[in-house]
């Protein structure tokens, strides 16, 4: 039994990623079936699974979660059926006897990854225990508090050290770190506002001189928001002050060394934050006591420094994941407090100024409160520039949170400013912050110009990035997809997908360790604009814009809306209900992701960065990007939009019209090799035939018939089926309908075919003969023919036939049975009562057939006047023998 707490996703961000994006996805169905042969096979009592597992449905878990090329099974209890709820304050055990189903390498590695988990067996049995959080990481011990509010005259020379007075040497502190534009820094009672990883100097001046053999000083920062601040966590450093010279400090930890001893009561440190730090406000206490105290005993005093710390990001520090190289980089992406954010169209890109003041007074504490306050964003991932993003993207707007903006669209902005009004984020951010109330109202281009000023103002280098022609799929199907019917007409509801003249999101510069190896640092797309929801919240990002230019877009987070806003293709659909397969009728490659802009390096320019995210339209490259993407995108239409467009085995399921009853039919699959990779596939599957209820339910199946063809390079193969009447007969339902479906797998590539259609096995239509023009009260011999479908005789067979106005309804019964493939023909005198459009009607029924009828409209001329009413309204069957059929003597309705 391993066991695993929730700071083990801190400390792995890989497990936690991969783990909340299946989550996200839903569960495959590969894991439910691994969850459910695991509890089968091993013979554990439903109801003990039940109570361990929580409940066995599909929304509670099971999910399997990966590290590079390492995997694990992770099965935990989730009282509600909420994936986050598990990670944010449930737990997670993970079983080593899954190994048995799953790709799980060694122990070792186990061992690597999972440094506190504790592998056990219970008697080979499989016993779970629940786990609430791990116990709190143990704090070291601290001196009791003690306001030093001694005055330094009482203070004995040999007393514990106390603390007068701190210099945060704010000048020479702002130049080495780049802060010295904070509104924080310049104002009259300035705060320190550092950046991580950097040395940072700090004097102390105390009661009397500072003796390196006789006193103890201890630093102690805390991370402000901290519920329960922790040393394990990172949330409260201890630096002991240690001599300048001193060789046994840690390499990895915070440090306070002594720089110097200027002045006889002061002394100056040199103090160095990890560049892994927790981002944000801190508190600086100053604890002091003498040598010879032992731990508990003897006096100890404690400073608390009256204004908090300022901690950020350093793209200045090589070891910080938002490093940054270029000096110039840093100047535009960091400091710079201007910018252009590009609107328009993409015949007219329309550069507008915005201000990101980023410096401006309460910007920062904004900043460091949207961190804290809003929404959840644990501390330890306050240290984590990916988590950071990706909360900046949330709680910008205004759903889920109160966050900082409402989004609005409607032309309607009452209660607020239209989104034209703001010309820079300053103005919102400052309402927000003093209100802590959602700003009316924003669009995409505010969205983002806050994006950029919170991300800077937290030392994550950032730049707002205008697309034109940007897709909005809402499916994640990598196509903007349009439906019209079989007349052309658009299919309104369907057509849900829409472009955007323009659209303006994110890209913030970082590592991204989360996903290597392979290549996915550098500029991260994050977007604000509340669109989709990404794992239950408006937010979107980051995502590696190197990972969409490849196509790779399963890689966290959001790969498939990014993808599709950049590089969708418009992909034009006949739709002909519900259970019939989807139409390719036409496609546009080149339409979406157009220009995308963000402003140049060191000038008020536009740098088109089209090319970071997609290959050049047209090109080769570019298509098989697309391909690649939709291959890794389990949507149908995407499916549907593989195979008509791109996989190498192409499929054709031939429709088919109705048939006439009796009549032997074929299901045919066309398989073919375009051979654009030069080699053979072998497809496997099957097609199966099935009647259909009337309201559209399978009802049996009339034949199935399973196929594995060698498709070689460059050929094409029919698979046919053939169903004869005698196979159909007896399972012909009302109404006569078939469903006829085939599935194929490509076993090189995975690929999934299925495509199904309905069709009618129909009767046979009535048909007529007319002698003579049909003239008002004069007879009208009308012959009815009816040719026998079916492979067998028609036994018992009669017609019926009347029209409006034609008298009574006559049957005519047929003396003898209709052999296969011969036609039944009865003859009859109607005589129309009146002039004027009439309709003849005829029904057919037999022992083998019935239900048959046909119809025949004639025109019946007014008679001449003088003869008008000399007859009396009557119908004569004539008595006939032709084709094998008698003479009907009997001309009354039965
Ligand atoms: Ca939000
Ligand atoms: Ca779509
Ligand atoms: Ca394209």
């Amino acid at each position: 039994m391993l066991i695993l707490s929730e700071d083990f996703f801190e400390r792995h961000p890989n497990f936690a990623h991969a783990a909340k994006t299946d989550s996200g996805c839903g569960l495959r169905d590969r894991d439910i079936d691994a969850k459910d042969s695991f509890v089968n096979e091993r013979n554990i009592p439903r109801e003990t699974a039940e109570r361990r597992f929580g409940a066995l449905d599909c929304d509670s878990l099971a999910v399997i979660a990966s590290s590079n090329e390492r995997q694990l099974l992770i099965v935990g209890t989730v009282i509600a059926a909420a994936w986050r709820k598990m990670f944010d304050d449930s737990f997670v055990l993970i079983d080593l006897s899954f190994q048995s189903f799953l790709v799980w390498r060694n122990e070792a590695s186990l061992a690597e990854l999972v440094p506190r988990a504790r592998p056990s067996r219970l008697d080979g049995k499989y016993e779970f225990a629940l786990v609430t959080k791990p116990e709190e990481p143990s704090v070291l011990p601290r001196p009791p508090s003690v306001e030093s509010d001694i005055s330094p005259d009482k203070q004995n020379e040999d007393g514990v050290l106390s603390v007068q007075s701190l210099d945060w040497r704010i000048e020479e502190n702002a130049s080495t770190h780049h802060t010295g534009d904070y509104d924080l820094v310049q104002s009259e009672t300035p705060s320190l506002v550092l950046r991580r990883g950097f040395a940072f100097k700090l004097g102390l001046t105390f009661n009397r001189g500072f003796n390196k053999d006789k006193d103890v000083v201890c630093l102690v920062f805390t991370a402000k928001d901290a519920p329960n601040p922790s040393y394990s966590q990172g949330t409260m450093i201890f630096c002991p002050v240690m001599p300048e010279d001193n060789s046994v400090l840690p390499s990895d930890g915070w440090q306070a060394k002594l720089f110097s001893e200027s002045e006889e009561k002061s002394i100056v440190l040199e103090v160095t934050s990890t560049p892994t730090a927790i981002v944000g406000d801190w508190i600086l206490e100053v604890d002091t006591k003498l040598k010879t105290d032992k731990e508990g005993q003897g006096k100890s005093l404690r400073y608390t420094a009256k204004r908090p710390i300022y901690m950020l990001f350093n793209p200045w520090c090589k070891q910080d994941t938002v490093y940054m190289a270029d000096d110039e980089h840093r100047k535009e992406y960091v400091l710079n407090e201007g910018g252009l954010i590009w609107r328009g169209t993409n015949n007219r890109l329309r550069p507008c100024v915005w201000n990101y003041g980023q410096f401006e007074s309460d910007i920062l504490e904004c900043a460091c409160y949207l961190l804290g306050h809003i929404s959840k964003l644990s501390m330890v991932a306050r240290a984590d520039p990916v988590k950071v993003v990706r909360h900046i993207s949330a709680v910008v707007n205004s759903p889920d949170d109160n966050g900082v903006l409402v989004g609005n669209w409607s032309n309607d902005y009452g209660g607020g400013k239209p989104p034209t009004h703001w010309g820079g984020s300053v103005a919102i951010l400052q309402q927000y912050y003093q209100h802590k109330k959602p700003v009316k109202y924003g669009q995409c281009w505010v969205f983002s110009g806050v994006v950029t000023t919170v991300c800077r103002a937290l030392g994550i280098p950032s730049r707002s990035v205008t697309n034109f022609a940007s897709a909005h799929d809402t499916h994640n199907s990598l196509t903007i997809d349009y439906f019209y019917d079989e007349e052309g007409e658009p299919l309104e509801k369907l057509n849900i997908d829409s472009v955007w003249n323009f659209h303006v999101w994110n890209e913030v510069w970082m590592e991204r360790p989360d996903l290597e190896p392979g290549g996915y640092s550098g500029w991260q797309a994050i977007d604000a604009t509340p669109q989709e929801e990404s794992d239950g919240q408006y937010r979107c990002g980051p995502c590696s814009v190197s990972a969409i230019k490849r196509g790779e877009i399963q890689k966290m987070y959001d790969g498939p809306f990014v993808f599709a806003e950049v590089n969708a293709d418009k992909v034009y659909w006949r739709f002909r209900g519900k259970n019939q397969p989807l139409k390719l009728i036409n496609r546009k490659t080149e339409a979406i992701g157009q220009f995308i802009s963000t402003k140049a390096v060191g000038a008020y320019e536009r740098e088109d960065i089209t090319n970071e995210y997609k290959y050049t339209e047209n090109s080769k490259e570019e298509r098989e990007v697309m391909l690649r993407a939709l291959r890794q995108c389990g949507n149908a239409f995407s499916r549907y939009y593989l195979n008509d467009e791109f996989e190498d085995v192409q499929f054709d399921f031939q429709l088919l019209d109705d048939i006439i009853i009796g009549k032997a039919f074929n299901v045919k699959l066309t398989i073919r090799n375009r051979g654009v990779e030069k080699k053979s596939y072998t497809v496997k599957g099957a097609m199966a035939v099935h009647t259909v209820l009337y309201t559209g339910q399978l009802k049996n199946q009339v034949k199935k018939e399973r196929f594995n063809e060698v498709i070689k390079e460059g050929a094409e193969k029919e698979v046919i089926m053939n169903v004869t009447f005698d196979e159909y007969e007896k399972l012909l339902v009302d109404q006569a309908a078939f469903n006829m479906i085939a599935m194929a797998h490509v076993e090189e590539t995975g690929f999934d075919y299925f495509a199904q259609d309905d069709f009618r096995v129909r009767k046979p239509d009535i048909k007529f003969e007319l002698e003579g023009e049909p003239v008002q009260g004069e007879e009208l011999k009308v012959t009815a023919k009816l040719s026998n479908p079916l492979p067998k005789a028609l036994r018992k067979g009669y017609f019926i036939i009347e029209g409006s106005g034609l008298g009574q309804a006559v049957k005519l019964r047929l003396p003898n049975d209709v052999a296969p493939e011969s036609v039944a023909q009865v003859t009859c005198k109607l005589v129309p009562k009146s002039s004027g459009e009439k309709n003849i009607v005829a029904k057919f029924s037999s022992r083998e057939l019935d239900d048959v009828d046909g119809y025949h409209v004639i025109n019946v001329k007014a008679k001449p006047e003088a003869e008008e009413n000399s007859k009396p309204s009557e119908t004569v069957v004539e008595k006939e023998k032709e084709n094998g059929v008698e003479k009907v003597e009997n001309n009354t309705i039965e």
